[in-house]
């Protein structure tokens, strides 16, 4: 018996090396193309346009999926870490005193309110122990204290200000910054924080007051709030402006 082998000529063996050829060359060219044509487009907050419109389509998606009800997964106390990490050091100055700080709130333009850190912590406090993820890679449970921000509205009259879209923070040397949905600012597991494990906020994790935001990615989670303000526009992200996604939800 003869194998079905042997009745495929070398003419048929050439014509389907070259047809082979022939596509991996093609398909090389588009690879080629493709990654000229993305390379060479408009650049949109630190990446490509195209890429940015596929980010854009993803947020308008899922920030659909976020409501009051859908609240972060929380853990007892005891599944919190005692060594918590520190991440991202960025507008936080070492030597930083904590005695000379103040949060300034932008009721609006040229109508600042200034708060100690007293006055923070005279309002009603809410704890939250819960898996901060960040865009790195890492997640770790911990556990965190302060005012839920929807309570710091309530308190000082803010409002008419949460019926903005947006919220705006920074450090108090404006190094580092982010913008938030009001929606996910009003969620009630969001925190203006100043207490980590039962105690006092260390320095590198953003003393004397923090955002906690469990439903957002770490990055969202601004160490030493300086600043608050609000805003219908969004407002300026420190790693939006480097290529992520604003929305950063989880
Ligand atoms: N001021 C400031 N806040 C920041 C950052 C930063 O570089 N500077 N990094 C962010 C990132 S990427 C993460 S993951 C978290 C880490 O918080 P932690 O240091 O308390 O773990 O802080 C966020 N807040
Ligand atoms: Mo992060």
């Amino acid at each position: 018996m003869k194998g079905p082998e042997e009745f495929i000529s070398q003419k048929q063996i050439n014509r389907r090396t070259i047809f082979g050829l022939v596509m991996f060359i093609l398909f090389l060219s588009g690879c080629v193309l493709a990654w000229l044509w993305l390379h060479n487009s408009n650049k949109e907050s630190g990446t490509p346009a195209p890429l940015r419109s596929v980010l854009n389509k993803n947020e308008a998606l899922f920030s659909r999926t976020l409501s009051d009800g859908q609240l972060a997964k929380t853990y007892p106390k005891e599944y919190a870490a005692k060594k918590v990490r520190v991440n991202g050091l960025i507008g936080l100055q070492p030597e930083y005193d904590t005695a000379n700080w103040s949060l300034q709130v932008i009721r609006k333009p040229g109508d600042t309110l200034l708060l100690t850190i007293k006055d923070i912590r005279s309002l009603p406090k809410t704890e939250i122990v819960f898996d901060f993820k960040c865009i790195e890679g890492w997640s770790q449970v911990s556990y965190w204290g302060g005012v839920r921000f929807s309570d710091f509205v309530k308190h000082y009259g803010l409002t008419d200000q949460a019926r903005l879209a947006y919220a705006g923070l920074s450090t108090p040397d404006n190094k580092y910054y982010v913008g938030i949905d009001m929606k996910s600012m009003m969620h009630p597991q969001t925190l203006l924080c100043y207490e980590m494990n039962g105690q006092a906020l260390p320095l590198k994790q953003g003393a004397p007051l923090r955002l906690i935001i469990p439903v957002k990615y770490g990055v969202k989670h601004l160490k030493r709030i300086g600043t608050l303000f609000f805003s219908n526009q969004r407002p300026p992200d420190y790693w939006y402006e480097r290529g992520y996604d604003y929305f950063c939800g989880l």
